[in-house]
């Protein structure tokens, strides 16, 4: 089926990229007033040259003084007034959860956390992979609501346009909209070590501040975020040392390893179309949305993402061959561990910057660039403990696995 597809798909898009070219080709030479179904060679033919070359110095400079234009254009209407910062430490608290059923319920029998969280999600995107490994392997309940990546309908509701998203219940039927899976986690993890903390205390210590960047977008970024808020008891017996290398490699996770995934895993038509009919495979599109909602998703999306994919190789300074920066970031981290000698960076237990590895690696479990990383790096053995201890929970169970 993922074959067919696959190939059909690719027709498709080379058909569609022949057909663009010869209009192209056909246009261009319209405008030259050349007949390009007619052969240049014999005596049949008599081009205007004149003509047409004078055609295209009025057709060139026409586009120049366009593309001047909208720069200008551009540069002008863009606001560059202070972004005010208003509501900044009071987090959205909704009165219901919005009416979108969640599409499976993750149940740990032995979840004592009191917590009722309902996850929305894209199941492969290394954010939400990142937040589902640290609800794992902390044995927590949640349940997932499945977003449409192209659509997103359910989540019309919130203003954050982004996933993970997290609502947590705060009593009453009440829900407190958590963003950022750093944030959630960090969040979630200092609930977690001190529960005599209220959860909107700790929410309130995560305040989201807006600025405007150079280029006059508004930008927001939830301040904290990669430091935890718990009492003395959930801290004891840390260094200073070992949780500013938590945070480091949390950091890493998020700003270097996130980089190198979409380039790998989108890196040819081909590859992109494979990745998004495993994404359909483990987000169970098939049975979440219309076939034609399905449909759009997994080939839109897999075209746009590997024109995307180009970008973000040349944006992030990615090797020519990217699977070479794949494994020269896994390589960065398996040395780390190495260094410290330890099973997990954590030590004989994952601590946030194991799960937030593995999380976003995870993501990627399905893709042929993950499959060509186990056979090139070393990574595996960590990967394969990392993913025992989340599916078993191992962060609940105080004895360990
Ligand atoms: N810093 C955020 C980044 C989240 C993010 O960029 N999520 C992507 C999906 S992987 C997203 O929702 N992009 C916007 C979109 O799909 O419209 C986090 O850590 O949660």
């Amino acid at each position: 089926m993922a074959t067919l597809s696959r190939s059909v798909c690719t027709r498709h898009f080379r058909t569609f990229y022949s057909v663009c070219k010869n209009e192209q080709l056909n246009s261009v030479m319209r405008r030259a007033n050349l007949n390009p179904s007619r052969s240049f060679s014999g005596n049949s033919v008599t081009p205007r040259p004149v003509t047409a070359q004078g055609n295209l110095i009025v057709y060139a400079l026409g586009g120049i003084a366009a593309g001047v234009a909208y720069r200008v254009w551009e540069v002008k209407s863009k606001d560059f007034s202070p972004v005010s910062n208003n509501s900044v430490s009071k987090p959205k608290i909704l009165n219901e959860l919005p009416p979108y059923p969640p599409a499976r319920k993750v149940s740990i029998p032995t979840d004592n956390s009191g917590l009722h969280l309902v996850l929305y999600q894209y199941p492969t995107c290394p954010f939400c992979c990142k937040v589902r490994a640290f609800l794992d392997y902390n044995g927590l309940s949640y349940d997932v609501v499945e977003v449409d990546p192209v659509l997103r309908t359910q989540t019309k509701w919130s203003d954050y346009r982004k996933v993970p998203i997290l609502l947590a219940g705060i009593g009453e039927g009440k829900y407190v909209q958590l963003n950022d899976s750093t944030a959630i986690i960090s969040i979630l993890e200092s609930f977690l070590s001190d529960r005599k903390q209220n959860l909107l205390d700790i929410v309130n210590c995560y305040p989201s501040l807006s600025y405007r960047d150079n280029d006059g977008s508004i930008k927001s970024e939830i301040q904290n975020r990669y430091f935890l808020m718990s009492g003395d008891d959930g801290r004891k017996g840390r260094s200073k040392e070992d949780i500013m290398d938590e945070v480091k490699w949390r950091e890493w996770a998020d700003k270097k390893l996130v980089h190198v995934l979409s380039p790998n895993v989108y890196r040819t038509t081909e590859e992109a179309l494979q990745s998004f009919e495993w994404f359909s495979e483990v987000g169970e599109w098939d049975r979440l949305f219309p076939s034609w909602e399905r449909n759009l998703i997994v080939y839109v999306g897999a075209y746009a993402m590997w024109l995307i994919g180009k970008r973000l190789k040349k944006r992030h300074l990615l090797k020519d061959e990217v699977r070479l920066s794949l494994y020269d970031e896994l390589n960065v981290w398996i040395k780390q561990l190495k260094k410290k000698g330890t099973k997990f960076s954590g030590g004989s237990k994952p601590n946030l910057s194991d799960l937030a590895v593995f999380g976003v690696l995870s993501s990627i479990e399905g893709c042929q660039a993950f499959k060509d990383a186990l056979e090139n790096t070393n990574i595996g053995n960590w990967f394969y403990d990392m993913k025992k201890h989340a599916t078993q929970h191992a962060g609940s169970n105080p004895i360990g696995i």
